[in-house]
């Protein structure tokens, strides 16, 4: 055959493109097999740089938290500062009645910067690109055939129409929970399968909020933790006395300890699948097995990873320069804001569960709200009429301050919001203001309860810059040592509270019965002055995991 001028051009050409698509090949054949989800996410961030960069109103943003957030969002880089995730794997937990309220919102936010997680779910389900796995299916069908925890399981299957539509009409919550603690260890199990040899596994549920910048820099530089350690870290629950990382709050399992669980006892899920219809819950199981088999118990590292998220978290003392590792009970509006707030704060800074409360809560902060259940419960003030007592909730009653430690406000704060409200008030310090110098002499000779400060007035003299130094330390340690932030008035029981704390709103009692309506209200002089005598955080606390 004649090679023409051509047809030569063309079969070097030809040689090139092939050379070339094989390079390609394997230059992205190892991210196929790593990262199933990277092909999505430039997909998507593709066509977001074709429409350009959307710059909004932070609406976050508020006279409150000027200098904590940015008055607008730019949300054309998401993934700008999100930290490398090198050897970690996210694996989410859901529920196929859930799975559509919960999931999207995650893919649009935290999700969206991973290069890659796994999630798991009680049934096999697609979300748009995303595909969602049946953490059952390996499930033995003699385990399953006669325990009514999967009947959902099994109508799930059958649901013809969207599983939301089933479920709605049957109004049977329970059962996903029920069926909801089988799937903790054939998770563990299919996880290590589709994604061995990572360093670190992070378990959360679709309600859990991941602040990864916080994980990542923990786990690499401040945990001094060694993933070829066996190590189950998170926050510590127990029942019936058997200590146990709280699932919802999200927990973090060493790569090694993973694979020695699942590698080296090849019977272990199978006794647990069987032994799961005698027992409460899925992160219980987790633990006995990790203790059965592998003699590691959880390892604490509350309140990093923790239970709540930022309307109920008990802001205050032990609960303000700590980092944030995880949220739970987040609902999809929650997760985010949650997220505009990482992506709109004015700084880099490590998050601290202060800035949580500065950038999202402080806002929102009042004196009183009708209707509204601002969680305190740490000390209660109840009428002592034997028929008032009976009313009152148990545990309420049991949190009752003993009369003889009460003093006069306290003895009234049950009858009503108001009277309930000052009981806060008389922990006030006296504004810097208002001591003069002869004013503290006075006031340490007058107050039984300043005795501890009888030193520093006796050699004070009007002049004694010291004296004031030391009175003003002393006036800064009692606001720090305020044990009354807040307060909650409902039916003649007045509890207040040690932290301080958003809380949720209440259903307005049917008729106007005042007595029913449920109040609460914020000692807003006292939560600024003790903000004010804690200052700045100098270092973020990072916990370290307390021995097993
Ligand atoms: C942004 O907020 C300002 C007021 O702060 C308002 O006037 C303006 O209409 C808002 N812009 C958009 C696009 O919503
Ligand atoms: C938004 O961010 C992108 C990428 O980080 C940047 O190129 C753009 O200039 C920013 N837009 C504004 C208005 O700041
Ligand atoms: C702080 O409060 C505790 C208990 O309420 C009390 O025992 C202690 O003396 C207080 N310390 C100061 C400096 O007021
Ligand atoms: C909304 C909410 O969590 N309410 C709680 C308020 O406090 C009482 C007493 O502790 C609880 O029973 C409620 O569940």
């Amino acid at each position: 055959m004649i090679v023409t001028p051509i047809s030569r051009r063309y079969r070097v050409f030809g040689g090139i493109a092939a050379l070339a698509l094989f390079a390609t090949y394997l230059h992205v054949r190892p991210q196929w097999k790593e990262a199933p989800f990277e092909y999505a996410r430039e997909y998507y961030h593709s066509v977001k740089d074709y429409l350009g960069s959307p710059v909004y109103n932070n609406t976050l943003y508020s006279e409150g938290n000027k200098q904590t957030v940015n008055q607008y969002y730019n949300s054309s880089n998401p993934c700008a500062n999100f930290p490398n995730t090198d050897g970690v794997l996210l694996v989410m937990k859901t529920g196929a009645t859930e799975a559509f309220d919960r999931i999207p919102t995650h893919l649009l936010t935290t999700l969206n910067c991973l290069p890659d997680f796994l999630i798991f779910s009680d049934m096999e389900q697609q979300v748009g690109p995303y595909h969602i796995y049946d953490a059952l299916a390996e499930f033995e069908e003699s385990a399953k055939a006669h325990n009514e925890d999967f009947d959902l399981y099994r109508d799930q299957k059958e649901c013809p129409v969207s599983q939301k539509s089933c479920v709605d009409a049957k109004r049977d919550g329970q059962k996903a929970w029920n069926l909801d603690k089988y799937k903790f260890l054939p998770i563990m199990e299919q996880t290590w399968k589709m994604r061995p040899g990572r360093d670190w596994y992070i378990f959360a549920e679709a309600d859990t909020y991941v602040f990864w910048a916080n994980v990542m820099h923990w786990l690499k530089k401040e945990s001094g933790l060694n993933h070829r350690e066996k190590l189950y870290l998170g926050s510590r629950s127990f029942i019936g006395g058997t200590p146990f990382a709280h699932g919802g709050s999200g927990y973090i399992i060493s790569g090694t300890l993973l694979k020695h669980l699942i590698e080296y006892h090849p019977g272990m899920v199978k006794q647990y699948n069987v032994k799961g219809a005698h027992e409460c819950c899925g992160d219980l199981m987790l633990a006995q097995a990790l203790e059965e088999y592998e003699d590691v118990k959880v390892r604490q590292i509350w309140p990093m990873i923790n239970g709540e998220k930022p309307s109920t978290l008990p802001y205050g003392p032990g609960h303000w320069c700590e980092p944030i590792m995880t949220m739970h009970h987040m609902n999809a509006e929650e997760i985010s804001s949650v997220w505009q707030y990482e992506q709109t704060r004015t700084t880099d800074s490590t998050l601290l569960i202060k800035d949580l409360y500065e950038g999202l809560i402080q806002p929102k902060m009042q004196v009183t709200r009708q209707n509204w259940d601002n969680l305190s419960d740490d000390v209660c003030y109840i009428n002592r009429d034997p028929h008032a007592q009976l009313r009152a909730e148990g545990h309420l009653r049991d949190r009752q301050k003993d009369e003889n430690d009460m003093n006069d406000v306290e003895k009234e704060a049950w009858k009503s919001p108001e009277n309930c409200a000052k009981v806060c008030g008389s922990q006030d310090v006296p504004d810097e203001e208002e001591w003069d110098l002869h004013g503290i002499a006075e006031r340490t000779s007058n107050d039984p309860s300043t005795a501890n400060d009888t030193e520093v007035a006796e050699d004070t003299s009007p002049s004694d810059a010291a004296a004031r130094e030391a009175w003003k330390k002393s006036m800064n340690e009692k606001k720090r040592n305020r044990s009354c932030f807040q307060y909650r008035w409902h039916e003649e029981v007045c509890c207040t509270a040690k932290s301080f704390k958003l809380g949720a709103p209440k259903a307005a009692p049917d008729e106007d019965n005042l007595n029913a309506r449920w109040t609460s209200g914020w000692h807003l002089k006292g939560i600024n002055d003790w903000i004010e005598a804690m200052g700045e955080c100098t270092k973020p606390e990072w916990k370290s995991p307390d021995p097993s």
